[in-house]
């Protein structure tokens, strides 16, 4: 079912700075939902008298079978699985609601916004359904203009993170389907014409690119200013319509570089609005096999990260998780992380930017996409614009991944040819990237000439030699080309090993032996002249229901550098000792 009822906006971090936003986060009380009662009634049809009511007893004799007063809290922003044992493994409905209190009469507007919930969520204010979106991971709000007179209002969500075949991502993936309202909710007030994205950015040629969105009455006739104090600059640019400025015109920019990050403050004003953005201005292209940056190659010394907090195996949530797992990557040495394989906490990008990380973004286009499914696209292409309209602002983004590990197949490569056009609509100044899907070659020579290299500006290879295939012995001596003279990136390889478990390099799941496929990755890696970076998988062990082994996997995926709580394997070291060097 398509999303209804929802709206994007880009600037709830900034519109927090400034004070217009009220937090939702904390406890909600929650109630768990396997077969949907709540929902439906007698007849197998939505019901009018569903928990959305929040009814309560009116007289001795009244039969009300559910009460949110009574029933169990959970934490906003957060998984559900990790907060009750009962929800370890829970992936049906589950129904949030939280009460709130209005003391002042409204003004402007009012939304609801939701930094992710997972994967269905339709909600409700003061029993009336307002909105559906479909996606866990992308950012939405819902309007409640109108609805919020002062006294008490009940808003609840139902959620369901039941896997489908038509969803996107579908039924199998290789992380923990997390649950729930897992990024922070919040009230966001708004002049009746507001500003609901800005963008700006440097693009390939060195210009100023941008666009400004307006919603409300006033929005055509809107103009708009940006000012960036620091630099001295004042300029006017039209909205609704991307505008072009002069590098020259914005004065002494200084460039943000990975390890260099500058940021801006700019602020984007219409008559009765304003947001401010850290904005950095960096130019990025591909010239052959290199991928440029301001002009100098940069060879990308990446990690891969999955949005699981530094600890306890939950999803990540806020700055504080973001700046653990990105101080993480640096002391590995890396310039670059793989946020894999959906979009990330806003926090996230936001910590990336200011340390000067740059960052590949990715959809959750992974195994088992059902291509021909209108609906599918759709909402593939509505998880599109949420990631790309909420970050195109980010210096730290180089990267726009639109898939993961697909096979190649007419349908497939259709279906994701019109991601990367609505993406390169959004945001044509970016690289677009897909981690592709490869076999071990016949030998050790591995000629890429998947269908999509031609529309991708860097061809992401994921490969597993010396774990799932091949010889370890052999992987010094492994050749990679392709038909497309594009840049490379190794965008995984690895090995599991369980934190603290030694032994021979020969022993499988010990350090010695992940770190020993390092070694054997790093040596052919050094003579791949088309490779322009890696983002070895994976920064962190990680949940997931497909690794079962007792004893060493236990739930989790052992590809980590650190173990889930963050215990650094040797083959952390091996990786650090040589990004040292280059
Ligand atoms: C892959 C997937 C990743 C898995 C990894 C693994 O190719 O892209 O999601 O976790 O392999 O560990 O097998």
């Amino acid at each position: 079912m398509p999303n209804h009822g929802t709206s994007l906006f880009a600037h709830v971090g900034s519109r927090s700075a400034a004070g217009s936003v009220a937090s939702l986060d904390g406890p909600w009380r929650a109630i768990i939902d396997p077969y949907q009662t709540g929902y439906i009634g007698l007849t197998g049809e939505p019901t009018p008298r569903g928990w959305f009511r929040d009814f309560k007893p009116r007289t001795e004799r009244d039969r009300i079978e559910y009460d949110f007063d009574r029933s169990m809290v959970l934490q906003v922003p957060g998984d559900w699985n990790t907060q009750h044992p009962e929800l370890h493994y829970y992936e049906g409905t589950l129904w949030y609601r939280k009460k709130f209190t209005v003391s002042d009469p409204e003004a402007g507007r009012t939304f609801v916004h939701f930094g992710a919930v997972n994967h269905t969520c339709r909600v409700y204010l003061d029993g009336e359904e307002l909105a559906f979106h479909q996606g866990g991971f992308g950012p939405f709000a819902v309007e409640l203009t109108g609805r919020l007179s002062p006294g008490d209002h009940s808003l609840i969500l139902m959620v369901d993170a039941m896997r489908t075949p038509d969803r996107v991502p579908a039924m199998r993936t290789d992380w923990f389907n997390f649950g729930g309202a897992h990024r922070s909710v919040s009230l966001v007030r708004v002049p009746d014409t507001f500003i609901t994205s800005a963008w700006l950015t440097m693009d390939r040629d060195g210009r100023v690119v941008g666009q400004i969105e307006c919603d409300g009455p006033n929005a055509d006739a809107a103009e708009a200013t940006i000012t960036i104090a620091e630099l001295g600059v004042q300029l006017s640019v039209p909205t609704g319509q991307r505008f072009t400025i002069a590098e020259e015109a914005l004065g002494d920019v200084e460039r943000w570089h990975p390890g260099r990050p500058t940021l801006y403050d700019v602020t984007f004003s219409i008559d009765g609005d304003q947001v401010t953005e850290p904005v950095g201005f960096r130019t990025l292209e591909v010239h052959g096999t290199d991928i440029v940056v301001n002009g100098e190659p940069v060879f990308l010394k990446g990690i891969s990260l999955h949005a699981e907090g530094p600890s306890g195996g939950r999803r990540a949530a806020g700055p504080d998780d973001a700046a653990t797992l990105l101080q993480w990557a640096q002391d590995l040495g890396a310039n670059f992380v793989r946020l894999g394989h959906y979009q990330h906490d806003e926090a996230m990008v936001a910590e990336a930017d200011r340390r000067g990380l740059l960052v590949w973004a990715e959809l959750p286009v992974y195994w088992g996409i059902d291509w021909t499914n209108p609906e599918t696209l759709e909402n593939a292409l509505e998880q599109t614009d949420e990631l790309v309209l909420r970050d195109r602002c980010r210096a730290s983004v180089a990267l726009w991944s639109v898939a993961n590990e697909t096979l190649p197949g007419e349908d497939r490569t259709n279906f994701l040819r019109s991601l990367i056009d609505r993406v390169r609509e959004l945001d044509d100044t970016r690289l677009i990237t897909a981690a592709l899907f490869t076999l071990p070659g016949q030998g050790i020579e591995t000629h890429i000439d998947d269908p999509l290299g031609p529309f991708v500006d860097v061809i992401g290879v994921n490969q597993y030699y010396g774990w799932y295939y091949g010889d370890r012995d052999d992987i010094p001596n492994l050749k990679w080309s392709s038909d497309f003279n594009k840049p490379i990136i190794f965008s995984e390889l690895g090995a599991g090993a369980k934190a603290g478990h030694h032994g021979s390099p020969t022993q499988i799941w010990t350090e010695e032996f992940q770190a020993a496929v390092y070694d054997a990755q790093i040596a052919m890696i050094a003579n791949q002249p088309d490779c322009a970076g890696l983002s070895p998988w994976i920064l962190k062990d990680f949940r997931t229901p497909l690794r079962a082994l007792p004893g060493i996997q236990d739930g989790y995926n052992r590809k980590g550098l650190v173990s889930e709580e963050g215990e650094r394997k040797l083959a952390f070291e091996t990786l650090a000792a040589w990004y040292r060097t280059l």
